[in-house]
């Protein structure tokens, strides 16, 4: 099913096909920004797998030209970015650096120009270092801070931004940064980082509440990561494990922004941990107030689905990178005896999308907004021929499993499940967090020597679908 034309004819008239990214992830330009806490982590032994920095990755704040044409060469409908809150704010808070936001101005009057949809993400993990040095996500002043921040960003864009995000994956921050270590900050709070969650989900309140009153006029959502988790078996403590997997990666962020309420603590697990998961995603009534107002959209990634058993991995494996404090976890993620991987050792599962759209319609029916897949994609390390092409069919195969369900949804598949697009991660090679440089997730491969960009099939096959879809030219 690969087949550009059905895929295009599956798909409705105002379905969105774009690409994302991320600032640290591909700018570069870091001498015309203030640092943040990725830096400071990535200069940390070990910590990096080739340890490389974010300093130059795809020099994308010196390369944009070439990058947008490339947008426009693969015909995208939207095109997600962050921007860089240490670039707009290099302390955090007070000064505010004109350049800085110049850059996200003017590459939104490009994209315009192009007819490619703008929708901007005002945090992708790169906290400034003043703030991550006064706690970082642990303290509520960054909270407020981000809304500061989110009021001076709207301020400047917020008459051609179409669409907001306010904070990209909440459930990674807290899980891989401040409950396994293996993400910046490096904290190996496990389930105690759950108190991070909530100081996040108000950090995305604070955000809402500033570009409302603004008012920016373009629409306001948030991203967040979902997994649709399993127990390997029926037995009591594995679905007591998958039901707390399901809790801290599904409902933790989700539930206070959608249903305005803190979520219920799964059953079957030790008092302990029950009293003190309760403790940590309880929020008063006036914070839920502030994080439950109403949005226009809801930003779901989808990557793969969890098979959860009871008991630690001794290796302290997680998808991420190894953690000492993944040693301790009452649970392990199994491979999944009959899906193929990518190189990233992530499953392949395009039916995981539909399962975990219907379980966000089931649970939260009519409180869930329009929804936009705003990331999914796969890791394959796929390297050019000796004729310079770069053949990465594997990509191909899953972007066109993925779109197709997403298309499916589109078309109503899922009775109050709205879906409004599909945001391919992503658009550039780039330097993947721990990884650094070593998965390769592009439609667009990127020499990290020459900084040379090379269309792969995946990115001419982006073009068809496109072009069949417009009905333009014969593909
Ligand atoms: O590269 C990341 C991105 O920054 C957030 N979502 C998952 C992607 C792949 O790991």
């Amino acid at each position: 099913m690969t087949d550009p034309r059905e895929l295009a004819a599956r798909q409705p008239a105002n379905f969105v096909l774009g690409a994302a990214t991320a600032a640290l992830q591909i700018e570069g330009g870091a001498d015309l920004r203030g640092r943040c806490g990725w830096d400071e982590f990535a200069e940390q032994p070990g910590r990096i797998i080739d340890g490389s920095t974010p300093a130059l990755t795809c020099d994308h704040f010196h390369r944009s030209e070439e990058d947008l044409e490339l947008m426009s060469g693969a015909g995208l409908d939207g095109y997600r970015f962050s921007i860089s809150w240490p670039r707009v704010q290099p302390e955090g808070s007070g000064r505010v650096s004109s350049e800085g936001l110049d850059f996200y101005d003017r590459l939104v009057d490009r994209l315009i120009e192009r007819g490619i949809r703008p929708m901007a993400t005002l945090y992708h993990w790169d906290t400034p270092i003043p703030l991550e040095q006064q706690g970082g996500w642990k303290v509520r002043s960054t909270a407020e801070r981000f809304g500061e921040y989110a009021a001076i960003v709207g301020e400047r864009l917020g008459d051609r931004v179409a669409d907001w995000v306010s904070i990209n994956e909440a459930a990674t921050v807290v899980l891989n940064g401040y409950g396994l270590g293996v993400h910046s900050p490096g904290e190996e709070q496990l389930f105690r980082a759950g108190a991070v969650a909530r100081n996040m989900v108000l950090g995305h309140g604070y955000a809402v509440q500033a570009l409302r009153s603004v008012p920016v006029a373009g629409r306001i959502g948030v991203t967040n990561t979902h997994t649709p988790v399993s127990p390997a078996t029926d037995s009591k403590k594995d679905k007591a494990m998958a039901g707390l997997l399901d809790f801290v990666h599904n409902r933790l962020f989700a539930d206070p922004v959608l249903l305005g309420r803190s979520p219920e603590v799964p059953r079957g697990l030790p008092l302990p941990m029950r009293l003190m998961l309760k403790s940590v995603s309880r929020m008063s009534r006036k914070d839920l107030e502030l994080v439950s107002q109403p949005l226009d959209f809801y930003g779901l990634n989808y990557y793969f689905p969890s098979l959860v058993a009871a008991g630690a991995d001794p290796t302290g494996m997680s998808p991420d990178g190894e953690s000492e404090a993944a040693k301790d976890l009452p649970f392990r993620l199994l491979d999944w005896p009959d899906l193929p991987q990518t190189d990233f050792g992530w499953p392949i599962a395009p039916d995981g999308l539909r399962q975990i759209s219907q379980q966000m319609a089931e649970r939260y029916g009519t409180r869930l907004p329009p929804v936009v897949i705003t990331e999914g994609g796969a890791s394959f390390n796929d390297a050019p021929s000796p004729d310079g092409s770069v053949n990465d069919d594997d990509r191909v195969a899953y972007l066109a499993a993925h779109i197709g369900v997403a298309a499916d949804l589109a078309n109503g598949a899922i009775p109050g499940f709205e879906l409004e697009g599909y945001y391919v991660w992503t658009l550039l090679d780039n330097w993947e967090w721990a990884a650094g440089f070593s998965q390769r997730f592009g439609l667009v491969h990127v020499d990290f020597d020459t900084l040379e960009r090379t269309p792969k099939s995946s990115y001419h096959w982006i073009g068809d679908v496109q072009r069949a879809r417009r009905g333009k030219t014969e593909v």
